[in-house]
């Protein structure tokens, strides 16, 4: 399942078009690199960890082990995985528009590891840490394995994963430069979240507000489907390859910006 032929075609149009573009990414489009998804049945990873165990302030001051142990778990998982052809796809189109943002919810690196040039991480970095105490130090890359777990701080304190919790602020720089660049931007993309972890699944929602044409891709249903322009069905590993060609066989034919 690919999405309407129309659907696509009006995809591919705006994008033809655009010159400013902005991605928000989740979890799905890593999962085809063997990265799991948070919350698809049979499979989300608070299926297996009840997310109150390991994602929330409480649960670090409480029990920073177990916090720490989940993290380092998904540090390890990683070590075996590498970006797939939607991420390089999306990396590729860098060189179609003047400015292509990706807004990413994930932690996992694979955006810049496939050459994406600009990319806003909103929930932080499985790589880097930072002291719970904020005294402002922070070790980005931290090494893997960690030494010890919970590891010291050179405050005395110890130091945390870089990763937005439920109920923390997200990084404020970060989702400014993100609201800035979908308020900004001609077309606006949704790929591979669910939508439901705000505020970030609402970026979309600020690039349609801005004016832009939107975008989402996703082999499901989400929550935010109805606000979207053009919805695309199917896994990004499918679906941005064949975005790709298509923008650049649409430019070649010289169709889109420089008919503007
Ligand atoms: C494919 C595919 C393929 C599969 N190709 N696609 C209302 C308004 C505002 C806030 C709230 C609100 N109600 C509640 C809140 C608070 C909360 C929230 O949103 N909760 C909801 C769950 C109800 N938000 C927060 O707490 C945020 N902070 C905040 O709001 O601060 C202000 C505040 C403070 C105090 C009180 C209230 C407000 C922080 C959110 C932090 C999220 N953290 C996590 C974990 C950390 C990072 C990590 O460990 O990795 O971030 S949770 C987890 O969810 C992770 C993800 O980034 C995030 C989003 O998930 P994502 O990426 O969408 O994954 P899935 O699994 O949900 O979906 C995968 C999708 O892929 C599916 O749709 C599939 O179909 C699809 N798919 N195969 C393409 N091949
Ligand atoms: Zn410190």
């Amino acid at each position: 399942m690919t999405g309407s032929s129309s659907g696509f075609d009006r995809a591919v149009a705006a994008l033809g078009s655009a010159r400013r573009v902005m991605a928000l990414s989740g979890a799905g489009i890593s999962r085809e690199s063997g990265v799991p998804t948070f919350r698809e049945a049979g499979e989300g990873l608070w299926e297996k960890v009840p997310m109150e165990e390991v994602a929330t302030p409480e649960a670090l001051r409480r029990n920073p082990l177990r916090v720490w142990e989940f993290y380092e778990m998904r540090r390890e998982n990683m070590k075996s995985v590498d970006p797939n052809p939607g991420h390089y796809a999306l990396a590729q189109m860098d060189d179609l528009f003047d400015e292509l943002t990706v807004v990413t919810q994930n932690i996992d690196g694979l955006h810049q590891r496939a050459g994406s040039r600009d990319v806003i991480e909103v929930h932080g970095s499985l790589w880097r840490v930072r002291c719970v105490d904020d005294c402002g130090h922070e070790v980005d890359p931290f090494p893997h394995p960690a030494p010890e777990i919970p590891p010291p701080c050179r405050c005395g304190s110890t130091l945390r994963p870089a990763v937005v919790l439920f109920g923390e602020n997200l990084p404020i720089v970060e989702f400014e430069r993100a609201r800035r660049a979908a308020l900004e931007c001609d077309v606006g993309m949704s790929l591979g979240t669910s939508s439901v972890v705000w505020p970030a699944a609402g970026i979309p929602l600020v690039a349609k507000e801005g004016g832009a044409f939107v975008i989402e891709v996703n082999p499901e249903e989400t929550e935010l489907t109805a606000h979207f322009d053009v919805s695309l069905r199917g896994p990004t590993g499918d679906i941005l390859p064949r975005l790709l060609e298509a923008v650049r066989k649409h430019r070649a034919a010289g169709k889109g910006r420089s008919q503007e």
